[in-house]
């Protein structure tokens, strides 16, 4: 039969984790993002090249329409089902956007397993708050989702599909979107596709686990990363370091008959400092735990401009 291993969260209730198939749908998210994006293909390869011994990744990103069941739930109860523990909420009033993060369940990790095989990530996942955008956009949004009842059940494998769980729109209404809200026309295009996944930069081993050199690295390779408010962000605390590329663009053939390119996804790296308290740990016994946990309404509220237009059409600078 299916392996079960029981496993503890941070509430005390006990849930099972069927870890091997709650992987290969990550593993199957991760597929769908790598064939879309080349950027982040080429970078976890050329971080790989470097540092070869566990590559980690700190978070994967959802976006979502909060309208008729399709927001962060349809998405988060499978994450809660294989054990994740819902954490904070983040708002961004001017974007129209809030988000909750999910800390993983302590599962065992595949031994010096990479990536969807190494220790479980942490998952933010947005929504759009529709019903504060024109009527416009929100006829928009309600003729996929409406249309499109049983769609919102089905987020998860809508994702590792890479499949959208509502109909192509036509070019016109990703236009009408985008003018208003670049995130509502990423997700109206790309669904519950993996938004990004971030590699958590101190796990890394060699001397690419300061973000500062990562970043100058990743430059001096050509890779443009997002400039929003600066390209290294850093929480008010000085604990949460972050950066991003700036998204791909994919070839999408709208339901009118045109193509256009339009922003897929990007990937980030997450630099989380040793807490003050835990200053006297000696380094070989710091864990994870011991690092600034979450996220920073600050840093993300730049992070989501690395799908906007003006961060693609910008020239590559130093
Ligand atoms: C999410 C942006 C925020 C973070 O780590 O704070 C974020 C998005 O672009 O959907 O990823
Ligand atoms: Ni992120």
């Amino acid at each position: 039969g299916v392996s079960m291993s029981t496993n503890r969260d941070s509430h005390g209730s006990s849930s099972h984790v069927a870890e091997p198939f709650f992987r290969s749908v990550l593993g199957q998210m991760e597929t769908v993002y790598l064939n879309r994006n080349p950027t982040p293909r080429s970078v976890l390869d050329l971080v790989r090249s470097v540092d070869d011994e566990q590559l980690c990744y700190d978070h994967l990103a959802f976006r979502t329409f909060g309208i008729g069941g399709y927001g962060i739930d349809s998405l988060a109860s499978f994450f809660l089902d294989y054990g994740y523990t819902q954490m904070d909420e983040l708002r961004f009033p001017a974007k129209k956007l809030r988000a909750l993060w999910f800390a993983p369940p302590h599962a065992s990790a595949v031994l010096g397993g990479s990536g969807v095989n190494g220790p479980l990530p942490r998952v933010f996942i947005s929504e759009l708050l529709v019903e504060q955008m024109s009527s416009q956009t929100q006829d928009v949004i309600r003729k996929y989702t409406e249309t499109s009842p049983n769609g919102k059940k089905y987020a998860a494998l809508s994702s590792a599909l890479g499949s959208l769980p509502w109909e192509k729109p036509q070019s016109s209404e990703f236009e009408q979107l985008a003018r208003e809200s670049e995130y509502a026309a990423w997700t109206l295009a790309n669904g519950y596709a993996l938004n990004h996944v971030t590699i958590s930069v101190h796990r890394l081993k060699s001397h690419l686990n300061k973000i500062k050199k990562l970043n100058q690295f990743l430059e001096e390779k050509g890779f443009k990363l997002n400039s929003e408010g600066g390209v290294l962000k850093v929480s008010p605390d000085g604990g949460l370091l972050q950066s991003s590329t700036v998204a791909d663009s994919i070839s999408f053939k709208f339901s009118d008959g045109v193509t256009k390119p339009i922003p897929c996804s990007y990937i980030e790296f997450a630099e989380r400092l040793v807490l003050p308290q835990f200053q006297n740990v000696p380094e070989s016994e710091i864990k994870e735990s011991h690092r600034r946990d979450g996220f920073e309404v600050g840093n993300a509220d730049k992070i989501f401009e690395s799908t906007n237009q003006e961060q693609l059409s910008r020239r590559r600078t130093g």
